[in-house]
């Protein structure tokens, strides 16, 4: 196992990577930008050291001085955690250049699933079901033309070296095809670097299915559970579940043995997710995340699987020690992204200063996050103020645990999207597991938000109520906390000493 792990992200994914790696008794060391100097973070690594200033070119995605840590301190892994360096193939293979083991898969496979024309040409070897396309880059009118004439419409273009979103685009008609070839072409060059696009056939109003897997050096594939991810707004996924509301265990096992096939094919190691559209019946591969996700942890919450020390385990060469037949799906965990921003002003960022906080707690709820009193949401990096996740014994259980930690937790000084998780909650077409990727808007969800925003407002005042805001004591708190980690630390040291 190793002995040193080089953590190359921030806030609550920063953190839940070194809490796996404290129960594996591996020391940590964090790299933060100026932004972050006090975030949490930075205090729960064994050593953290500042790589640059705040804009993520000069710091997260700063390779040459994450590097110079990496070395410095001895580490011999580096888990990239999500966005940043993740699913950047140049990173993963200067970490193989240099010897520091990337806890991912290889820089091959991440280039090659970095290529949306190129992971459906390997989809389509392995017989896995893709979505229907002419699978080439096209670069005219004239060539899409003809690709139009065999597909039909509706049909949506996509940038090949895509991601998030950008670079898609829905046409329905030649005369929308003749406008958006050039433009997603342009779009995708700067975007991506990359002018490559591709035509697929557009499925309407799509669930957003994937499967989480998991690969080891010596062969072994297992699949884990799969999520739903349908309820997202602009490719910004809000909330997630295990398993899909839709899943029998019949599809499960159909999915999942296509994910390993696929997975198998390319040779994929470590932790990873395939992606499906599911649509009428039939499910179409869509792209492999070759990282950690965000919401892997209702997952865990399903599986009793640690995800996170899987990876490390397995980017050290161990071999799996689970079978596929010991995985069970244990009841249902739901994910609320709780984010700073305002769902009454479309979404937007509300970055500032957390005056109180307290989150939810009790019976099968699990909280991820980075912050604390005093801490400050910058615009710097994603809004993100927690994951909350619950878990029940059945989906009626998941969502009441989650109706109920919604209600009990206390965000004070920024806005957030508390609202709107309980408008979704609380929504029967939710409730009946009716998701679609165009939920938010079918079902009018903001102008629940809106009727309910009153009403909720004085509720939470009660609860905040209860939690003085004196910033005198919280700056008496912070440095109560900070002596007692410190404290904590060197017993530590001094056990592994004796
Ligand atoms: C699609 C699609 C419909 N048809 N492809 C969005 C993100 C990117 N990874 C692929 N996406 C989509 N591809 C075809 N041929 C619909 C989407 C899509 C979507 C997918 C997953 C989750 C949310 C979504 C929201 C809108 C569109």
């Amino acid at each position: 196992m190793f002995n040193k792990v080089l953590v190359a992200n921030r806030g609550e994914i920063a953190i839940r990577i070194m809490r796996a790696c404290k129960e594996l008794d591996i020391a940590t060391v964090a790299v933060y930008s100026e932004a972050d100097s006090n975030a949490l973070f930075t205090k729960y690594a064994d050593e953290a050291y500042l790589i640059g200033p705040a804009p993520t070119s000069k710091s997260y995605l700063n390779m040459d001085a994450i590097f110079d840590v990496a070395k410095k301190t001895g580490a011999e892994g580096i888990h990239p955690g999500y966005g940043f360096l993740s699913e950047n193939a140049t990173f993963a293979r200067r970490c193989e250049e240099e010897g520091i083991t990337f806890i991912g898969p290889s820089s091959e496979v991440i280039k090659q699933m970095g290529s949306k024309i190129a992971a459906r040409e390997a989809m389509i070897k392995a017989g896995v079901p893709v979505v229907p396309s002419n699978g080439k880059p096209i670069e005219d009118y004239e060539s899409a033309q003809k690709v139009a004439d065999k597909l039909g419409y509706p049909l949506m273009i996509k940038a090949s070296a895509g991601g998030g979103g950008i670079g898609m685009k829905v046409v329905n008609s030649d005369e929308e095809l003749k406008n958006s070839i050039s433009s997603i072409r342009s779009v995708a060059k700067s975007a991506f670097g990359d002018s490559t696009v591709f035509i697929e056939k557009y499925l309407d109003e799509p669930r957003h299915i994937e499967m989480q897997i998991l690969a080891d050096s010596h062969g072994n594939c297992l699949y884990l559970s799969d999520r739903e991810c349908s309820i997202q707004r602009r490719h910004q996924k809000l909330i997630e579940e295990a398993p899909s509301p839709i899943m029998t265990p019949e599809l499960r096992a159909e999915m999942g043995n296509t994910a390993i096939k696929a997975a198998k094919s390319i040779g994929y190691e470590n932790a990873g997710t395939v992606e499906f559209l599911y649509s009428k019946g039939d499910y179409y591969f869509l792209e492999v995340n070759t990282r950690l996700q965000v919401e892997h942890g209702i997952t865990e919450l399903v599986t009793g699987i640690d995800i996170v020390k899987e990876q490390l385990k397995v980017a050290c060469g161990e071999e799996l020690s689970i079978r596929q037949e010991d995985i069970k799906i244990n009841g249902s965990a739901i994910e609320c992204r709780i984010n700073a921003e305002d769902p009454l002003n479309d979404f937007n960022p509300s970055p500032g200063k957390i005056l109180r906080y307290r989150s939810a707690g009790g019976p099968g709820v699990r909280v991820d996050s980075g912050v604390h009193v005093g801490y400050t949401i910058t615009p710097f990096y994603d809004s993100m103020i927690s994951k909350l996740q619950t878990w029940g014994r059945d989906r009626d259980e998941a969502i009441a645990r989650m109706k109920r930690a919604l209600f009990e937790y206390v965000v004070v000084g920024v806005k957030t999207n508390i609202p709107f998780h309980r408008a979704v909650m609380s929504h029967e077409e939710f409730i009946k597991g009716n998701l679609t990727t165009h939920f938010i808007d079918d079902y009018n969800i903001l102008d629940i938000v809106a009727e309910n925003a009153e009403c909720q407002r004085r509720e939470s005042d009660t609860l905040a109520m209860a939690l003085e805001d004196n910033s005198k004591k919280v700056a008496a708190i912070s440095a109560a906390v900070s002596s007692y980690i410190n404290a904590a630390k060197s017993a530590n040291m001094k056990n592994k000493n004796e």
